[in-house]
């Protein structure tokens, strides 16, 4: 049985876990959404099969597919990742998915936060989005674990936690006047508090450029250990990137943590610039939310990897790139194993190996 608390995991004693700390599962959503994913998401479901498969190298992977789409992702899938028919309007189980907080007892509940498909009648991809916002209730009721609805729109993508009491996130996603407009930034602070039980937010100003989720935190850096992030870097100048990973750069560096600790900033180089091609922007049904248009720069970061149980899954974007970026995390993570995946094919939906997937931590 699983049980919507009207309490909160602050007054229950319960925290949200960095995602470098054990987990008891990955889940994901298969992906044939025709106004995001080219050709009715037939490449970017062979993706979405490579990335479950190297996850499972370490982590059991839980799939939901839509019932239309069943029987072709159990056949493609292979046996040991387990798929569950649950309705999705599309396949960003960061954001849809509910953010996990634990206690010290063993026990674990998921954060159901409200979602409006990155921005609602605003600025949102797309319309309705009532089916994305009921996943994260029905895996905390498929896991029998108990939940809390909080009270805000917020998507997984645009936190991230050390597990000691520091969150990081962007002013552009969260103070965004498509989420919250009602709250000011110390009321969003306060049911991130409430919510998390973290103890300071660092803000960032801005995610990564020409991001369709208003600059989500998880495409611009991650976090390595406590009081350490990696942080998406950019050389040119002339490129808008520049004075963002700067500013953030600077304010990292000047910033404490919750335990007061000086923040350590490692760089990631950025790929390309990426754009989409003619031939990639033709296989994708017009919308009015999304812009698949030929020559559009595309949002690619290697900060947007996953960390689960000691194996880093990142995306491969740019062959002058790749190799540079698997050297820099292999340095960061030793002793973890490192499992690069084709990715551009994730990128063209507007996000990456991060977005696609939500750890259910291990208690
Ligand atoms: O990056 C993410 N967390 C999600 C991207 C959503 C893009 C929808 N087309």
């Amino acid at each position: 049985m699983s049980i919507q608390l009207k309490s909160t995991p602050l007054d229950d004693g319960f925290r949200m876990p960095a995602e470098h700390e054990p987990h008891a599962g990955i889940w994901m959503a298969w992906p044939e959404r025709a106004d995001n994913w080219r050709y009715g998401g037939k490449p970017a479901q062979n993706v979405f099969i490579n990335v479950a498969k190297a996850i499972s190298k370490n982590t059991k992977v839980t799939m939901v597919v839509g019932s239309g789409q069943y029987e072709n992702a159990r056949a493609q899938l292979p046996e040991d990742i387990q798929l569950i028919e649950m309705s999705t309007d599309d396949s960003w189980m960061r954001d849809i998915g509910p953010s996990y907080v634990v206690n010290n007892k063993g026990i674990r509940r998921g954060v159901d936060w409200e979602f409006n498909a990155w921005g609602g009648l605003v600025d949102g991809l797309y319309f309705p989005w009532d089916k994305d916002d009921a996943v994260a209730q029905k895996v905390c009721e498929v896991l029998t674990d108990d939940s809390y609805r909080a009270p805000i729109i917020l998507e997984g993508g645009s936190i991230h936690v050390d597990g000691e009491g520091t969150l990081y996130t962007t002013e552009e996603c969260l103070l965004h006047p498509s989420r919250n407009p009602e709250l000011s930034k110390d009321e969003i602070e306060q049911v991130l508090k409430q919510y998390l039980s973290i103890e300071k937010v660092i803000w960032l100003p801005q995610g990564l450029y020409n991001d369709e989720t208003n600059g989500h935190v998880d495409n611009l850096m991650h976090i390595v250990a406590p009081g350490e992030v990696v942080l998406t870097w950019c050389d040119d100048v002339s490129d808008p990137q520049y004075a963002i990973s700067r500013k953030a750069r600077d304010i990292l560096t000047a910033e404490t943590d919750a335990k007061g600790r000086q923040i350590i900033v490692h760089k990631l180089p950025m790929p390309g610039p990426l754009y989409i091609t003619e031939e990639e922007a033709r296989g994708v049904d017009i919308c009015d939310g999304m812009v698949r248009e030929s020559g559009e720069r595309l949002a690619g970061s290697y900060a947007n990897y996953l960390i689960s149980n000691n194996h880093i899954i990142f995306p491969l974007l740019d062959e002058k790139t790749d190799q540079q970026a698997e050297t820099i995390l292999a340095k960061l993570y030793p002793g973890y194993q490192l499992s690069g995946v084709d990715a551009r094919e994730i990128l063209l939906g507007g996000g990456n190996i991060h977005c696609i997937t939500q750890q259910i931590p291990a208690v």
